[in-house]
Formats: structure tokens, C-alpha cells, sequence
């Protein structure tokens, strides 16, 4: 059963890596905070997490997925979409991390409809990438002046 939201609950089953840093939280190998008090547009949630002394979080491997599927869904945090540090803001279209790696396409990352074809859908009216919190944290683009929450890493 779900614990409800709480910014310095340790609970998660992914390996110590160390320790983190306060306020993240070790999850799937990686130091992550989940902020979703402060909703803001991705630029501002991108100085939010540098002013933490890290950055938007980089979710390029599956089991990182999956852990942080189950970390905001154990935290009670799976209520509002959280921007990650990737977007096709400088070529629709071509999606880079924000250290201009390439993101990988398709599945098992980008989520989807029924009845739509697989993220991503929105052209060049949404050039950022969330993970979308009803569409069990799946990658979807997303309008880069959304005001939703974060996930950032050290
Ligand atoms: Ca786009």
C-alpha cells in the first residue's frame, strides 16, 4: 500500500549507492528528488534542480524506469506529470538529453493511447518530455510552458 507523500521517506527497494545528498533519494542506482510542491515550465524546474547542485533527471536505461515507476507510485507522488531534462526544443524531432545524447525512441520508454499512435505526438507544440503520471511514468512530449513538477538527479 502506498505511504503518502513525504520528501525525506527513505522507503525504496533499489541498492544504496552511497549516500544521497539531502533531499534525494537513492532510487535505481541514481540520486533522485521528486518535487512536486513548486509546479513550474521546464526551464525554471531546470534552474530549480541545478540550484539543488544537480539537474533534470537523465532516464536513458528501462530498469531506472521501472524503479522510478515504483518509487513515486510507493511515495504516493503519482499525481502530477514530471518534467525529466530531454526535449527536441532545438530540432523537432530529435530528442537529446540535455547533455545532447541522443534519446532512444520507442519502446519500452514512450508511453501512448489506445487510440493514438506512440509518444511522441505533439509536434512542435510540445518539445519537452515528461514522465506522464497517468500513463504509469511512460516518456510523452509536453508543452515546455506546462507548470507540473520535476524530477531531478545529483
Ligand atoms: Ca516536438
Amino acid at each position: 500500500m502506498p505511504t503518502l507523500a513525504a520528501s525525506n521517506n527513505q522507503a525504496s527497494k533499489a541498492p544504496l549507492r552511497g549516500t544521497c545528498p539531502n533531499p534525494f533519494e537513492a532510487v535505481g542506482g541514481k540520486c533522485l528528488f521528486v518535487s512536486i510542491l513548486g509546479p513550474g515550465d521546464w526551464e525554471s524546474q531546470r534552474n530549480f534542480c541545478e540550484q539543488l547542485g544537480g539537474g533534470m533527471a537523465k532516464v536513458d536505461d528501462a530498469n531506472l524506469l521501472g524503479a522510478i515507476f515504483d518509487y513515486v507510485t510507493e511515495n504516493g507522488l503519482n499525481y502530477q506529470h514530471l518534467f525529466v531534462g530531454a526535449s527536441d526544443i532545438a530540432t523537432e524531432g530529435d530528442w537529446r538529453w540535455n547533455d545532447n545524447s541522443t534519446v532512444r525512441m520507442g519502446t519500452p520508454f514512450w508511453g501512448g493511447f489506445y487510440d493514438t499512435p506512440q509518444e511522441p505526438v505533439g509536434g512542435v507544440q510540445q518539445n519537452c518530455m515528461v514522465l506522464y503520471y497517468d500513463d504509469f511514468q511512460f516518456f510523452h512530449d509536453y508543452w515546455c510552458s506546462g507548470e507540473i513538477g520535476v524530477l531531478c538527479e545529483y
